[in-house]
């Protein structure tokens, strides 16, 4: 007899960072709808269309289902399968191997776009093995907002959209394409409808831009140019927070000098925005109290992106903004088990000294390797050789900038394994290859260690099939084969009530609250001052000498000089479809986007010869690729709008699926790099295009 259906509350996840509350339907151990919870804390009922499609992973057919093991030459595509003891007993040894060779450094933990808490798992596991070189992709994403907003005011100032803002800037964040890190678009929906203002800045006319009261159409790249003459407008017109700029701020007399040449008329140069909208839409944010900065990551994907992340917090600072209901907070986490014991930082003492990027002069409080150094590291052995990996939850060779020295890194490294759900380009390179469990078929928490003040439940929904494993389970059993078993738990389970047990909840007390947050606290500098060496918003760094930063935000002009063999400019945004370069197997969200698609507006289709549909080459001084033109007034003449992620899962095993035709990372280049983060550039580059014959 078949079961009617059961409906669990669980939280979206692995679709992008998570956090909608979802009611799921569930009918025989499968997964038969999927709704929005309207209690979500975060969601109240909003659903997007990635979630609805996502029960479609668990279920494909060509889903990883067994471990594999390389037969023959790497990437050729010829798999065995091999049993879970084999295929940790053949990665423990490999890595033992390269441990006792060249020493435990020499084997990277790689990890995609953080998932849950398999991430820390894997950073406990990286410190246990004695590795300080936990590689992410944090140089292009979050990293510079996080860190450099330590450094200046001693926190990560998140945009608060649970308290009503008066005006809130978007700067470079399509929420209610990306949702981006617990910031659903839905809160600041309802916000709009309650009468927050919008101002825009994004070279594109999103559907937030179109209800915005300002949008700045910012040439790609520039955003530094623009963060510093509204920081020129409002301190020269006397608009800042007074009060604010005298008890709590360092160096404002300097900031002010500095920011002097930093005109409105010179940066509408280098922005392409009017100078007249650059001194209204400062003066209004200026004037709005309380008003929140959402920035995305086009500040980040920058060479220039720790002086763009400064002039930001120093203009949430100076206009009284920070830890503010509706403003940029700290936001307070509830009462669990802080990062440092979770991953036992104690046991690397040295890590700061010895993870790859210190020696690249990296901005202190940076702790994951960039992807550029990682590849210096294994192709050159600078600092010192890395031969080894183990990458879980990421696609290195499309989410990587330069995917062929990805390529060339990958194909030279002594031995790597891959955990994923489906075959990738990367996994397709790897000598052994986990098939992993995935969202709903496992407990697990979301947000730990994101800095927004909350953790979510997200319980198991349904059984994994065969032999999948949660990655959590993975990194247990490998803890107990490459370190001392004493750090590891019996089952993965241990590491969800470890977490909890400060908050005194097991996991399913946590399950039945459905989330955990911490008291709602602002102006905490009040009480201590700000984190800071001065105990102040720090607007002119007062460690800058020490550590070889600059003190004061600059602008050094565009991410690349001009070029007139490459006139255009180039940039991307994420596909509202898609989670990088992820899930173009899932046929109904392939259905909405079905291939790659370049935008450029009409006139400079009509200059270049192009039509809608026409395939399109794409050339940077880096590499070319072949996408679809599409034809839009939503962006500028003279800007050329790729799609990022693209592969072909329908392709060959053997030739990596196409990881080159389309992929927007083979235009990218690490021979730049910003010095404080690692950072190359993805926003802002000169490219030329083509129509293909
Ligand atoms: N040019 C360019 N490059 C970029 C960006 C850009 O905008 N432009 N964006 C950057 C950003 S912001 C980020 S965060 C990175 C993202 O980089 P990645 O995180 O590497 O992104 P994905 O391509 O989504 O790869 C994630 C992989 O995890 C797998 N996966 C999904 N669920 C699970 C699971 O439960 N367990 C395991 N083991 N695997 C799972 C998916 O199948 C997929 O292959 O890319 C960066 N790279
Ligand atoms: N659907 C979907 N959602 C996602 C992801 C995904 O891949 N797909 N990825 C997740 C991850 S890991 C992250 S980090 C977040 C990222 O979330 P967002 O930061 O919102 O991501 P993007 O789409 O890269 O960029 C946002 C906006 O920047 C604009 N833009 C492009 N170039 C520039 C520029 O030079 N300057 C300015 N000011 N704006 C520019 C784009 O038009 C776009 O509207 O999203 C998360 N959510
Ligand atoms: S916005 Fe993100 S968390 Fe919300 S339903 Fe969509 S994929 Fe899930
Ligand atoms: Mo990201």
């Amino acid at each position: 007899m078949t079961e009617k259906i059961h409906w669990i509350k669980t939280h979206c996840a692995r679709m992008d960072h998570g956090g909608c509350a979802l009611l799921v339907g569930v009918k025989d151990n499968k997964i038969v709808q999927v709704k929005g919870d309207p209690d979500g804390y975060l969601n109240k009922g909003y659903v997007c269309p990635k979630a609805l499609a996502s029960p479609d992973r668990l279920t494909h057919p060509s889903r990883l289902r067994h471990p594999l093991k390389r037969k023959g030459k790497r990437g050729e595509g010829n798999w065995e399968r091999i049993s879970w003891p084999e295929a940790i007993q053949t990665i423990s040894e490999n890595l033992s191997k390269i441990r006792e060779g060249y020493g435990a450094k020499s084997v990277a933990f790689c990890q995609g776009m953080p998932k849950g808490l398999e991430h820390f798992v894997l950073i406990r596991l990286a410190n246990l093995f004695g590795s300080p070189n936990l590689v992410a992709v944090q140089d292009v994403c979050h990293a510079p907002r996080e860190v450099s907003g330590m450094h200046t005011c001693g926190f990560y100032p998140v945009a608060d959209f649970h308290h009503q803002s008066k005006t809130v800037i978007l700067w470079g964040s399509n929420v209610t394409g990306t949702n981006e890190e617990g910031e659903i678009c839905s809160l600041l929906l309802n916000q709009i409808k309650q009468g927050t203002e919008l101002i825009v800045v994004d070279p594109k006319k999103t559907d937030l831009a179109k209800k915005a009261k300002f949008w700045l159409q910012i040439k790609p790249g520039t955003d530094n140019a623009l963060a510093l003459a509204f920081l020129n407008v409002i301190i020269e017109e006397g608009l800042y927070d007074k009060a604010f700029v005298e008890n709590w701020t360092h160096g404002f007399e300097e900031l002010a000098t500095h920011v002097k040449d930093y005109t409105p008329e010179k940066m509408s140069q280098a922005t392409w925005v009017p100078a007249d909208l650059i001194r209204e839409s400062a003066r209004y944010y200026a004037a709005s109290h309380p008003a929140a900065i959402q920035w995305g990551n086009p500040i980040e994907q920058n060479i220039n992106t720790f002086d763009t992340s400064r002039a930001l917090v120093c203009l949430m600072a100076i206009c009284g903004n920070l830890d503010v209901p509706g403003g940029n907070i700290q936001a307070n986490e509830p009462r669990i088990l802080g990062l440092g014991p979770f991953v036992r930082a104690d046991l690397i003492p040295s890590k700061r000294k010895e993870m790859i990027h210190a020696h690249h002069h990296t901005i202190p409080r940076f702790m994951t390797v960039p992807p550029a150094f990682f590849k210096k590291a294994v192709l050159e052995g600078f600092p010192y050789p890395v031969r080894g990996a183990y990458i879980q939850c990421a696609n290195p060779l499309m989410g990587y900038t330069e995917s062929p020295s990805t390529f060339d890194a990958l194909m030279s490294l002594d031995f790597f394994a891959v955990s994923d759900i489906f075959m990738t380009p990367t996994a397709s390179l790897a000598d052994i290859v986990l098939p992993a469990a995935t969202h709903f078929e496992f407990n697990d928490i979301g947000h730990y260690g994101l800095g927004h003040g909350h953790i979510l439940a997200r319980p198991k929904v349904v059984d994994p099939p065969e032999e999948c494993w949660p990655d959590m389970k993975i990194l247990n059993e490998l803890g107990k084969n490459l370190t001392s078993g004493e750090y590891w738990h019996e089952d993965y389970e241990g590491f969800l009530d470890m977490l909890l047990k400060p908050a005194g909840l097991n996991y399913e007390q946590f399950v039945e609250q459905g989330y955990l947050k911490g008291e709602d606290r602002f102006k905490k500098y009040e009480a201590s001052g700000f984190k800071t060496p001065t105990g102040k918003a720090e607007l002119r760094l007062s460690r800058a000498e020490k550590f070889n930063l600059s003190p004061l935000p600059r602008f050094t002009g565009p991410p690349e000089a001009d070029d007139p063999e490459y006139p255009l400019i180039l940039t991307s945004s994420k596909d509202r479809y898609y989670l990088h370069s992820s899930y173009r197997w899932v046929e109904k969200l392939r259905k909405h986007s079905p291939r790659p698609v370049t935008e450029i507006h009409p006139e400079t289709a009509a200059e270049y010869g192009v039509a809608e549909g026409d395939e399109l080459v794409i050339e940077t001084r880096s590499g070319s690729i072949t996408q679809f033109a599409h034809l839009t007034e939503k962006i500028q003449p003279g800007v050329v709008f790729a799609a990022y992620g693209w592969w072909f899962p329908e392709g060959k095993s053997e030739t990596q699926y196409e990881w080159k035709s389309a992929n927007f990372n083979m235009l990218t280049s690490v021979k730049t790099l910003g010095k404080e983060f690692g950072t190359p550039n993805l926003k802002g580059l000169l490219c030329r295009i083509r129509r293909k014959k």
